[in-house]
């Protein structure tokens, strides 16, 4: 068993938020799948308490080892989150952690404040990085303001609180230091490398949202250099990821200081891919070809 902020998991590949849904999961694999959970913790996508209808399409672009998203945080809302999902989730055999994002501090704390009441909920995970929208909470770079930020919402739950980092920034260490200093339990990172695709037309940006977020293989070792940063900097523990398709990827980040990895873009390709990164993990991963 690992430790993990007060949480017991199973082994240490969890999912990056947005990159598995586990009930469109079970839809499509059956019962069986809750049996045959692939991540040690579920992430969920990310919730904003108004519902949103996301970007415009087209929303994804694939680039050489890498996908561009610009998906826009579509979700349904707090409200639905809690009638609809949760119940939903309720037979997820892993810890449940909820992702937020609010466009003022009042909005993150009214967010953390809601879930407190749903046992379900074991940590909540702060997004501070999305490339895709304007939410006019421009701090997931800026060290005081992510200080600010967590002072304000700390103590309005009893949760673990993580906060997902953004790559987009000269100092992601002293973000995470911010984040700390605030009251943070834990941090993420990365989130996704601001990107831009051309249309092959040439009429210009080919997502509908304009720019997008990069992820994949091609953001490996941007991530190494970050986790190795911020893990560098801080004593809570660092949740690491950024391309990992193998468990050779997942010992590097956790050699570079992170406790626990996540699989994004991974699971879209293998998803059961959060199984078998852990598997390699735990085997040492010599059969392994590159
Ligand atoms: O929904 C998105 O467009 C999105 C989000 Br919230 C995020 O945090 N990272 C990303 O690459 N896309």
């Amino acid at each position: 068993m690992i430790e993990f902020c007060g949480l017991r998991l199973r082994h240490r590949v969890i999912n990056a938020s947005g990159c598995f849904d586990a009930l469109s999961a079970e839809r499509v694999f059956g019962e069986q799948h809750f049996a045959q959970f692939p991540f040690a913790a579920y992430v969920s996508k990310t919730i904003t308490l108004a519902a949103r209808e996301g970007n415009p399409p087209p929303r994804l672009w694939e680039s050489a080892a890498g996908l561009i998203n610009s998906i826009g945080l579509p979700n349904r809302g707090l409200r639905a989150y809690i009638d609809a999902d949760l119940p939903a989730l309720a037979g997820l055999p892993v810890p449940l952690i909820t992702n937020v994002m609010g466009s003022t501090m009042e909005e993150v704390g009214e967010l953390v404040e809601a879930l407190e009441d749903q046992r379900q909920v074991a940590a909540i995970e702060l997004n501070v990085s999305c490339p895709n929208v304007a939410t006019g909470l421009d701090i997931g770079a800026d060290p005081r303001g992510l200080e600010a930020l967590l002072r304000h919402v700390r103590p309005l739950s009893s949760r673990p609180l993580i906060v997902k980092l953004t790559p987009n920034t000269a100092d992601v260490a002293a973000c995470a230091a911010g984040a700390q200093a605030g009251g943070a339990d834990a941090v993420s990172l990365i989130n996704t490398l601001r990107a831009v695709a051309l249309a092959p037309d040439g009429s210009g940006a080919w997502l509908g949202g304009g720019s997008g977020g990069l992820s994949g293989p091609a953001i490996r070792t941007v991530a190494l250099a970050q986790v190795s940063a911020v893990a560098g900097r801080v004593t809570i523990p660092v949740v690491g990821m950024g391309g990992v398709s193998c468990g050779r990827d997942a010992r590097e980040l956790l050699d570079a200081g992170a406790t626990l990895v996540a699989v994004g873009t991974e699971s879209f390709r293998d998803p059961a891919a959060g199984a078998r990164i852990a598997r390699e993990l735990e085997d040492g991963f010599t059969q392994i070809a590159h």
